[in-house]
């Protein structure tokens, strides 16, 4: 196992490469260039000198979260196989600069989504909610400006304000289209790109969605362990897998997370973990918590054994963090509640390695 952490370069982000080499156990960064637009290439002289900026600080630069797909391979239009083309360059230039695993969802128009980025929480501390009757309430302004207004000015990761233009019609462009029909554009993809992840040794995570179930009418399709399989099977190889981030599929408390993190593990198909807890107020009503059982819904024990127990070897790191102690950060990004969350997890990591001996 490999503790990585989230870092955005180039002045994007309130954390720095030395704070990060200064918590215990972490190995390297898993970091992305948010301000090239989706579709576009990575040009390997701005990846090498970024490696080089990650090295100096004694990081390690294997894992890219994300490289974004453009919308017209989410939406199968003809245009889209210009845009594949890219996307194998740009794998090509990251694995030429020693990257081993590239995270990516397939998400319709926008990533995740919160209905609320700072809940407070009763211990003085706020964390990211999100209530369903609110959020499915919002018109897409009201959306995008709830958003904007947490995000001190920093990019959040899917909100990249380069999508707002286009975000009202491609929304409407989703509103016909069925699961199936969206499993196929995927496959399109995968059958493009995978041959590539073998010849340049590159591990595919797919994040799932976030939260797990349909919302604004778009498609949502990957958010149990029925629809991971059929993810998976549309490409049956290793480099083929799963992102398991663990609140965001936890968000659903249908989905048992030790039991998928021990049943994709251990067929090998987990290169990445994201591993965050979350607190239910509803069923379909939740806030993010600080990583420890104790605090969420998730038993995290039970998710760390599965995953050591089934031979899981990729990276892992903390997500979304509360924000505590005054500090000011991109929503669920800052340093200091991430980095508890690093040390809660080597810890579990420790005593379940230990015991199992
Ligand atoms: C992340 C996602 O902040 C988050 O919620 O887990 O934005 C994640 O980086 C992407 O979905 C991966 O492509
Ligand atoms: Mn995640």
């Amino acid at each position: 196992m490999k503790m990585v952490f989230r870092w955005w370069p180039n002045g994007d982000d309130t954390v720095t490469l030395s704070q990060i080499r200064q918590i215990p156990g972490v190995s390297g960064v898993a970091t992305m260039f948010a301000d090239i637009p989706a579709g576009e290439v990575w040009p390997k002289e701005t990846i090498l000198a970024l490696r080089d900026e990650v090295h100096e600080a004694g990081l390690q630069m294997e894992v890219i979260e994300s490289v974004n797909i453009h919308e017209d391979i989410k939406k199968g239009l003809p245009t889209r196989d210009a845009y594949i083309a890219n996307y194998i360059t740009t794998m090509k230039n990251l694995s030429e600069a020693g990257v081993k695993c590239i995270c990516y969802n397939f998400m319709p128009v926008m990533d995740w989504f919160r209905s609320n980025l700072e809940t407070p929480l009763s211990d003085g501390s706020f964390a990211m909610g999100y209530e369903h009757a609110k959020a499915a309430g919002l018109t897409l302004p009201k959306m995008i400006a709830a958003m904007m207004d947490g995000s001190h000015d920093l990019t959040l990761p899917g909100w990249e304000p380069e999508r707002f233009p286009a975000m009202a019609k491609d929304i409407e462009f989703y509103q016909n289209v069925s699961a199936e029909e969206y499993f196929k554009n995927i496959s399109y993809f995968l059958s493009a790109v995978m041959p590539y992840a073998e010849e340049y040794d590159l591990d595919f995570g797919v994040h799932p969605d976030d939260p797990p179930w349909p919302l604004f009418g778009l498609p949502k399709v990957i958010g149990n362990a029925e629809s991971i399989r059929t993810f998976l099977s549309l490409h049956d190889s290793k480099r083929n897998g799963l992102t398991l981030c663990t609140g965001s599929l936890g968000a659903n408390p249908e989905n048992d997370v030790p039991a998928m993190a021990r049943e994709f593990a251990s067929m090998g198909r987990v290169p990445f973990v994201h591993l965050r807890n979350v607190k239910h107020t509803s069923e379909r009503d939740f806030h993010e918590s600080a990583h420890l059982s104790s605090d969420g819904d998730l038993d995290m024990y039970a998710i760390v054994a599965a995953l050591h127990d089934s031979g899981f070897d990729g990276y892992i790191r903390p997500d979304h963090g509360r924000r505590i102690w005054d500090e000011v950060s991109r929503p669920g990004y800052g340093l200091y509640d991430r980095a508890l969350g690093a040390a809660y997890i080597q810890g579990l990591w420790e005593a379940v390695e230990k015991s199992s001996k």
